[in-house]
Formats: C-alpha cells, sequence, structure tokens
C-alpha cells in the first residue's frame, strides 16, 4: 500500500492530506490551544487571587474580612469580555472553515457515486458516456491533487462514509443522496471506514482511498473500462461454474453475470483486499473467502458455496484472470 499515511496511525485525523481536511485540522488544534489557555489563566488568576489575599491580610495581622469591597467588579467586566472576544474568534474561524470546505476550490475532476452496503461500499464511476460508466468496491482510486465529487446514498440502513485524513464524516442514508468531497494532495493509500453503527460487520467495513499520480490513475480507469477477457484453458469451466453459481449476485462485464447484491467482479484482482478490507486479496485469501466467506466474516451477505475441491480449483483459477 502507499506511503502517505504512517501505517501505525492508519486512521489518523489530526494529520491530514487536502484541502478539504486541512483547514479543519487547522481548527481541531487551535480550539484545543485555546481551551487549554483559558483552562491555564482562569487557574492562574484564581489561585494568585486567593493567596495575594491571604498573603496581604496575613502581613498585616488582620482577619480576611468576609465581604470585600465593590472593586471586584471591573474584574468580571474584564473577564466577561475576554470570554466574549475569545468565544467570537473561536465562532468565526469556525464559520471561516466551514465556508472553505464546503465546496471544492475548482471544478470536480471526477463525480463518484457511492453507495454504503452492508458491509462495503461500492464505488460507480460516472462517465461522460454510459460506456464510460463502470463499477468497483471498496478501493476507491482517484487522481492526486484534484478535487473529487462524491454522491452518497445507503442500499440498505444508514452508514457513513469517512477517509480521516481526507474528510469528515459523512452518512449514506438510503432512499436520498448526500454531498460531499475530497482531494488527496499526496500520493497514497488511505484508509477509510464505515462510522455509523450499521450491524454485525460494522468493523468489517474498510475503505481505502488510492490517489494516484494522474497518468497512473488514467491507466486504472482505462483498465477498468475493459470487459473481462473470455476464459481460456482451466479458468474456462471456472467461468461456467461461476455465471451458474455466483452470478445472481456478482456482475463480471463481459460474461452473463449481472448480479447485484455483492461487488462487481470485473477487475477483482486489481484490489489488495477482499470483502472491504477484511482479507488480503492472495490466493489462499480467496479461496477461503469463496469456499466460506461465513467463516471470514460472520453474517455477511454472501452465502457459503458448498463447492468440492474442484470446483472450488476452477472458480479460483477463473477469478484471477479477473485482472
Ligand atoms: C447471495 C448473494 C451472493 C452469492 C450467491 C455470492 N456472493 Fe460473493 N459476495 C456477496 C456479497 C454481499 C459480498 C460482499 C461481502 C462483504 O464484503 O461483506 C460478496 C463478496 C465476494 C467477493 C469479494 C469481493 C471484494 O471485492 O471484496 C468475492 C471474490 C466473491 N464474493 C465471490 C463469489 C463467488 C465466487 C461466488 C459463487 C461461488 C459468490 N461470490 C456468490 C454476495 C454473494
Ligand atoms: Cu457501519
Amino acid at each position: 500500500m502507499g506511503s502517505a499515511v504512517s501505517p501505525a496511525w492508519p486512521m489518523s485525523y489530526l494529520t491530514t492530506f487536502g484541502p478539504r481536511a486541512d483547514p479543519v485540522t487547522g481548527l481541531t488544534w487551535g480550539l484545543i490551544v485555546l481551551s487549554l489557555a483559558v483552562i491555564l489563566i482562569v487557574t492562574i488568576l484564581v489561585v494568585a487571587g486567593a493567596a495575594v489575599r491571604r498573603l496581604r491580610a496575613a502581613s498585616a495581622g488582620e482577619a480576611l474580612p468576609v465581604g470585600g469591597s465593590a472593586g471586584g467588579w471591573s474584574w468580571i467586566w474584564i473577564g466577561l469580555a475576554l470570554t466574549l472576544i475569545a468565544l467570537v474568534a473561536a465562532l468565526a474561524w469556525t464559520i471561516a472553515v466551514m465556508a472553505a470546505v464546503g465546496s471544492p476550490p475548482a471544478r470536480p475532476a471526477l463525480t463518484l457515486e457511492i453507495t454504503g452496503h452492508q458491509w462495503w461500499w461500492e464505488a460507480r464511476y460516472l462517465g461522460a458516456a454510459p460506456g464510460q460508466t463502470f463499477v468497483t468496491a471498496n478501493e476507491i482510486h482517484i487522481p492526486v491533487g484534484r478535487p473529487i465529487l462524491i454522491r452518497l446514498t445507503g442500499a440498505d440502513v444508514i452508514h457513513s462514509f469517512w477517509i480521516p485524513a481526507l474528510a469528515g464524516k459523512t452518512d449514506t442514508i438510503p432512499g436520498r443522496t448526500n454531498l460531499t468531497w475530497l482531494q488527496a494532495d499526496h500520493a497514497g493509500t488511505y484508509r477509510g471506514q464505515c462510522t455509523e453503527y450499521c450491524g454485525l460487520q460494522h468493523a468489517h467495513m474498510a475503505a481505502f482511498v488510492v490517489a494516484d499520480p494522474p497518468a497512473d490513475f488514467e491507466a486504472w480507469r482505462e483498465g477498468q473500462l475493459q470487459l473481462a477477457a473470455p476464459a481460456t484453458g482451466p479458468a474456462a469451466s471456472g467461468e461456467e461454474l461461476f455465471v451458474e453459481r455466483c452470478g445472481a449476485c456478482h456482475t463480471v462485464r463481459g460474461v452473463a453475470a449481472g448480479g447485484v447484491a455483492g461487488p462487481d467482479l470485473t477487475h477483482l484482482m486489481s484490489r489488495a483486499t477482499l470483502a472491504a478490507g477484511t482479507v488480503p486479496n492472495t490466493v489462499s485469501g480467496l479461496e477461503g473467502w469463496i469456499a466460506n466467506p461465513q467463516a471470514l466474516k460472520p453474517g455477511a451477505r454472501m452465502p457459503p458455496s458448498n463447492l468440492s475441491g474442484p470446483e472450488l480449483g476452477q472458480l479460483a483459477a477463473y477469478l484471477e484472470t479477473l485482472k
């Protein structure tokens, strides 16, 4: 995976990499510092005030009077004025940040429709013509340094789309479309997570935004637009099995499999992980997943497939051709 985000803190929102998130990070740190300064100043004044009175009274050899003189009021007004300045400054800064991140700085390079499903993300790349549109899952490639507009919706329950290093959270709600945008200023892989509890496998619902240099992104996009190549050799029987056993839920563009209950698998091998970050996309990971997804992601909306050993081999051989 990429190098932009330290792997030790893949979900850190205090280190951000683009104009959607950076102003918010500045505001977060600013408000933390302001709040700490207020606590510090008030504490020092309270302690100092009490101590000074005691010291004065002691040196004058008097007992402390119960009531004070009326002069204390000026401190109250000063305190109120300072508080007002701090609060108004925080409000103005917050409003300025909200205005800055409300819409992209330039015309979006790309519009994506991202749909939250139990428990994976569908990503539809809208092209200028219908033939330029394609669908993928969980790993969302974008060109680096360009704003991306995202239309979010939910397929079943409410989920929430969150790529901490790039943008704040936006809910995906069935029956409505929420807009967000993001931009990555450094190439790399940015991990995200569903952040609205959505059932059993909510924790295994990762999303990855992969920011590519423009030429790499264009190559990736061209690749995704291709139909699956016709299978030959041992994979050919795997293709038949796939259409029969899996095609009701999965699409592979180019063969007679057009299901939409699960991820589009046309370019499955271009993804680093399976099942929204749950399993690495290796030969053993893939075979394990097909044989029994319930063992790896209990509750996932894909049933165990009850395939024989040879069938499993053929199917895996076929899926591995989906580059
Ligand atoms: C009832 C619908 C259904 C059937 C039938 C089904 N799947 Fe799935 N499949 C899903 C769903 C839903 C997911 C997403 C699971 C998740 O991530 O929670 C999935 C995920 C996958 C993935 C991981 C894709 C990715 O990008 O993460 C692969 C690979 C896969 N299925 C292969 C198959 C194969 C091969 C068959 C046939 C033996 C099959 N599926 C049958 C619904 C189905
Ligand atoms: Cu969730």
